[in-house]
């Protein structure tokens, strides 16, 4: 198989062996490089056309594998065919074709606008470095989301003093979206406009977004930000006596050569 196929199915199944994604809960979505897309070429041989809700012409001609609306995390490696799928957007940015995959008359992932539309801000944020977008439904973070108000300098700040290595894999800080309804354009927009400033927005009460150069960086930024989470509802639920001092958090930017977003300290 196609090592970028190899690399997106373990990342799939990486994320249900945590715990992130009971019945047909996330999804993923990755940006594929030309050589990985002459690589899978020979496979190409539908051209199912679908409309997009939003139209994006700064993704024209991109080729982009999706998981499939209603499909399970943890049967992607059983039957990646089935399963996820190749997609090409238009060249004008108004809907795509599916060019293998997503068999059995599949669509992609309900949160395909929101995944488009993140990359298109991440892409303009990391100058084109962003690939993947990586939804999940972490218990953690989910869990945290209903003890604070949905405010991003709060967010950062518990994560960055739950594990001392956030600050260094995340300066930038955590966004976070008040519910709303997911799988729609509305969402998508609003999280789109969050994700210019932050890797990683968490939907309250549902999950999280993930975003990064490859599927190891998202991965790991998801992994990270869910194991502060946990880390600070044990200490929460024991009692904080003490915690990472801001003064700390900029000792720590420096000594890792890290810009971190100062409006988020006192
Ligand atoms: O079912 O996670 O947000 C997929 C989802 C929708
Ligand atoms: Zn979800």
């Amino acid at each position: 198989m196609q090592k970028v196929l190899e690399d997106y199915i373990r990342m799939c199944y990486d994320g249900f062996l945590q715990g992130w994604h009971e019945r047909n809960g996330g999804n993923l979505t990755y940006r594929m490089k030309e050589d990985e897309v002459a690589d899978c070429a020979p496979l190409f041989t539908q051209h199912r056309h679908m409309d997009l809700p939003v139209t994006l012409p700064a993704l024209a001609g991109e080729y982009f594998i999706t998981t499939g609306s209603g499909r399970y995390m943890r049967n992607v490696p059983l039957a990646p065919e089935k399963n996820i799928g190749i997609i090409k957007i238009d060249a004008d940015g108004a809907g795509y074709k599916i060019l293998w995959g997503l068999e059995d008359g599949a669509k992609p992932t309900s949160e395909l606008p929101s995944h488009l539309m993140n990359h298109v801000s991440r892409m303009e944020a990391t100058g084109g470095r962003c690939r993947v977008v990586y939804h999940a439904h972490p218990a953690n973070i989910t869990a945290l989301s209903y003890t604070i108000e949905p405010d991003a300098r709060t967010l950062s700040r518990i994560l960055w003093q739950s594990e001392t290595e956030c600050a260094v894999v995340f300066p930038e800080g955590v966004g976070i979206l008040d519910w709303m309804i997911p799988g729609g354009t509305d969402i998508a927009i609003e999280t789109s406009k969050l994700v210019k400033d932050y890797p990683a927005v968490v939907w309250a009460f549902h999950g999280i977004f993930g975003t990064g150069a490859d599927f190891d960086e998202t991965f790991g930024l998801v992994h990270t930000i869910e194991k502060a989470a946990e880390i600070y509802l044990k200490a929460k639920g024991a009692g904080i006596v003490r915690t990472i001092s801001d003064e700390q958090l900029r000792i720590l930017a420096d000594a890792f050569g890290v810009k971190i977003n100062e409006r988020f300290l006192d």
